[in-house]
């Protein structure tokens, strides 16, 4: 059966909706990245990145979140868009602007928001304006769009979904107005049973909950290395 390594964060949700949608078996193999299970050696195997989400398909192993929306929707046929070059390009691009653009500056938006220990007004400025600036293209995206790719719910709504969902806490709880497009998608998709039955996933577990030093010296291994 498939094994899904996951946690509760935005990367790891967008494969639990793809596969609480399809139904596709799977067994959810909980790696606790606040005590360092991302590290393990038997996971590194799994993912060199060290990172979460990742599969393994019965022995095909795939990792980075966007790849395996990828791999699972071609391997299904499920959640793709029109079998055209124009639709494939059109997936292809808004994939890789969310793998590439929406999740690390969305990420590291919070990180110097919440979670740097000096608070850097460069910095958090910096993220927070690119952060809005790749919302703000979502959001014209879907002025004019049901779904990132027309009429059809895909892929590449789950991939913007995993993080729009959490623009409150990335931006404010005033940040949705700027991006009424966005919040219409990111609530559709929210309301869908299959995405309750996502989010809720990381319940069945326990985490470490506490965000303390231990915690930090295996989520940010920068702390304790001077490189720059
Ligand atoms: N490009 C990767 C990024 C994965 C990623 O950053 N995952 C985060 C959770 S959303 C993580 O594992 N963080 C733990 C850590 O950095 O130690 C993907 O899209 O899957």
């Amino acid at each position: 059966m498939l094994k899904f390594y996951f946690n509760g964060s935005p990367n790891p949700t967008k494969i639990a909706l793809f596969l609480e949608e399809t139904g596709v078996a799977y067994e959810p193999v909980p790696v606790d990245t606040r005590l360092g299970a991302q590290f393990k050696p038997d996971y590194l195997a799994i993912n060199p990145n060290g990172k979460v989400p990742a599969i393994d398909d019965d022995g095909v192993i795939v990792f980075d979140s966007n790849a395996i929306l990828l791999y699972l929707a071609e391997k299904t046929g499920k959640f793709l868009p029109a079998n055209t070059p124009k639709a494939r390009g059109e997936l292809l691009s808004w994939l890789m602007f969310v793998a590439s653009g929406v999740g690390p500056f969305l990420g590291q938006a919070v990180h110097f928001k919440m979670y740097a220990p000096e608070k850097i007004e460069y910095a958090n400025n910096r993220y927070q304006y690119e952060a809005q600036r790749h919302l703000a293209i979502l959001d014209s995206r879907l002025a004019k769009n049901k779904y990132m790719l027309g009429d059809t719910y895909t892929i590449a709504d789950m991939g913007v979904w995993g993080w729009t969902r959490l623009v409150p806490m990335v931006l404010g709880e005033e940040a949705y107005a700027k991006f009424p497009n966005v919040k219409r998608l990111t609530d559709e998709i929210s309301a869908r049973p299959a995405a309750a039955r996502a989010v809720a996933l990381k319940d069945k577990f326990k985490w470490k909950t506490d965000m303390d030093d231990a915690a930090r010296d295996n989520m940010f291994k920068h702390l304790k290395v001077k490189v720059a």
